[in-house]
């Protein structure tokens, strides 16, 4: 069938650590699994496109899907990334359940950046047994914001297309969450140590001046590689020779190559 009508948008996965969040997107987008267990710093982001047919019309649904680190200390990280989301998939884990008491923390942060997404609630982990809540659980809090929830497996690729799918179509049909059921936002209370909170400015400014996070993330994520840094605790000096490879980075890139980049971004990204 020809495509009739090509739609881009923005999702954004959110949970807690451990979670699943990148099997699930790598389950989606590859169809595949695997046990190594990375904690994401910062963020990845991964293209798929979704069929629809509407009204015997063929829609191509373009989803740019942001997989976003799962810790909470990095509120510059995780603001910019769900800056113009439109859909956000919350995943808690069935065999933690403080990753379902985390939630409203998550639930926190998506209003106070992007009040209009369309949600998706998931359970991921279902193939094991020793689970920690039921589905009513989740249930109770994705129908206080009148949104669906599936119970997936990342291991098993239980449920994962349906979740993406129902999130497309939500997105598609423009069914938001209802401001009359978005809780008033609390100011943060969280006290993040100092360290941390420098290297997430540092992450967020370097990728904001070099035009995005996409094209940004991945030359952060070699220099901490290259210098060794476990990002939920690094050292002063560390941040510091990160800081400094970072301009180094900037210095060998003109401003007419850094103006380049904000004006393909710029293209790449309308519409979407
Ligand atoms: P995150 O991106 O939310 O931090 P990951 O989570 O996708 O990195 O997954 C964290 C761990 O949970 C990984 O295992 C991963 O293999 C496992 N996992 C993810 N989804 C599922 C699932 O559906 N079922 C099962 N059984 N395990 C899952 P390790 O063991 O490496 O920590
Ligand atoms: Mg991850």
């Amino acid at each position: 069938m020809r495509i009739s009508e090509q739609k881009k948008y923005k999702v954004v996965l959110l949970g807690d650590g451990g979670v699943g969040k990148t099997s699930l997107v790598k389950r989606f987008v590859h169809q595949k699994y695997d046990d190594k267990y990375i904690k994401t710093l910062g963020t990845n982001v991964y293209k798929k496109d979704i069929l629809k047919t509407n009204q015997g019309r063929a829609v191509n649904l373009s989803l740019q899907i942001w997989d976003v680190m799962g810790q909470d200390s990095f509120p510059s990280v995780l603001k910019t990334s769900l800056m113009g989301a439109n859909g956000v998939i919350l995943v808690t884990d069935l065999t933690n359940k403080a990753s379902l008491e985390n939630l409203q923390d998550w639930l926190q942060l998506v209003f106070s950046s992007s009040p209009e997404v369309s949600l998706v609630f998931l359970a991921n982990k279902s193939d094991l047994d020793n689970v920690q809540f039921g589905y009513n659980a989740l249930k109770k809090v994705s129908d206080s914001f009148l949104a669906p929830y599936f119970l997936t497996s990342a291991k098993t690729g239980d449920s994962v297309n349906d979740a993406f799918g129902i999130l497309g179509d939500l997105m598609y049909t423009n069914r938001t969450v209802p401001s009359t059921v978005i809780p008033p936002i609390k100011d943060q209370i969280k006290a993040i140590p100092p360290l941390l909170l420098a290297e997430d400015n540092i992450i967020n400014t370097f990728c904001n001046r070099m035009g995005g996070y996409e094209h940004a993330m991945p030359i952060v994520r070699k220099q901490f590689e290259a210098l060794g840094i476990d990002f939920e605790n690094p050292t002063r000096a560390q941040l510091q020779a990160l800081v400094d490879r970072l301009l180094e980075v900037m210095r060998n890139m003109s401003d007419h190559d850094i103006k380049k980049l904000h004006q393909t971004l710029h293209k790449y990204l309308s519409g979407v």
